[in-house]
């Protein structure tokens, strides 16, 4: 019998940030070189799929009125970083149960995570998306809002979804697209473990934000003995709106020229100079580097996740070592090329 969890949430149907620990504050100064993580690009089925419109019998309208959008170069859609370090508390060992959660997606005129003002797509009025952390064998209940002018669908990355393709979140190809004012609930139950991470999967519109962290807590997962979980989410970023930049990707005789990415964001975050974004609105004033927290001493997981459209990464941490638990393709290790890092 399937019972609402007991996880504390917001009223937006999102977990509660767990509190941080530790008294060093640890900055990433954005991509280096020590670890060569050629992390496998998600882009692939995401880009060029669900571009045709098509209506969408299985979703129901909303009564809801839509959200007003946030005003000018407003941060207040930056996620709390506390939201992606996991709490100890979580209850991995805990019985299945089904964790529900609530998306709701809207549109950020000129979001700036750093400082460029752009067109902007949010889950629950942030970027990036809410933490979902699960035991495998859970069962997911999602019910996808979509206040948004822009058709969508939620892809849940790397799972295989077997027999129930139709939750796969793929426009086009398991599902039609969540059209504006409509929507449609994922209901289905974690067979795998591991770092994951959801997208929306309707063209090109989770590079615009439409993205966060997926954690499936396995039940035979060793004990590393760390004294802290984190997610590390890196992507490339654009200064213009993802479906603006497709037609001259898609361009004849443009064949395989992909944009290039303005700036690199980790966990949403980063600095960028506004001289050099001349002809945009820009304000740089509460840029931020991505920080977490730690011990001196201590010892830390990463979780590392892509949630790019077409970069890859070298990932370092000054002054500090490193040891590759795992990465997504087992049979790939040798994409990783370790370097001494001290
Ligand atoms: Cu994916």
């Amino acid at each position: 019998m399937e019972t609402k969890n007991e996880v504390d949430r917001t009223p937006n149907g999102v977990t509660e940030p767990p509190k941080q620990k530790g008294n060093r504050l640890l900055i990433f100064g954005g991509i280096a070189t020590a670890i060569v993580v050629v992390l496998a690009l998600a882009l692939g089925l995401g880009l060029g799929l669900g571009l045709r419109k098509s209506s969408s019998p299985g979703a129901s309208p909303l009564t809801t009125t839509t959200p007003s959008s946030t005003p000018s170069l407003s941060t207040s859609y930056k996620a709390n970083p506390a939201d992606y370090v996991l709490s100890p508390s979580f209850n991995t060992q805990a019985a299945n149960t089904t964790r529900y959660y609530t998306f709701n997606l809207t549109e950020l005129p000129d979001g700036a995570p750093d400082g460029v003002a752009v067109r902007m797509l949010l889950i629950n009025g942030q970027f990036p998306g809410p933490l979902v952390e699960v035991n495998e064998g859970d069962r997911i209940v999602c019910q996808v809002n979509n206040f948004m002018t822009v058709p969508t669908t939620i892809h849940w990355h790397g799972q295989y979804q077997n027999g129930t393709n139709f939750m796969d979140g793929t426009s086009g190809i398991s599902q039609c697209p969540i059209q504006p004012n409509s929507t449609y609930t994922y209901n289905f139950t974690f067979t795998q473990s591991g770092t994951y991470w959801y997208h929306a999967h309707w063209s090109t519109t989770y590079q615009d934000g439409l993205f966060g962290p997926l954690i499936i807590h396995g039940r035979d997962e060793p004990n590393y003995n760390v004294d802290g979980d984190m997610i590390m989410m890196v992507d490339d970023w654009y200064h213009d709106f993802s479906l603006d930049l497709l037609p001259g990707f898609f361009a004849p005789g443009n064949e395989g020229v992909e944009p290039v990415p303005d700036n690199g964001l980790i966990n949403g975050l980063n600095v960028f100079d506004c001289d050099n974004a001349p002809g945009y609105t820009c304000d740089n004033s509460t840029d931020s580097y991505a920080t977490f927290n730690i011990t001196t001493g201590g010892r830390y997981r990463f979780r590392v996740i892509n949630t790019g459209a077409f970069a890859d990464f070298k990932i370092s941490i000054d002054n500090h070592s490193m040891e590759v638990l795992s990465c997504t393709v087992p049979s790939n290790l040798r994409l990783f090329k370790l370097m001494e890092l001290h």
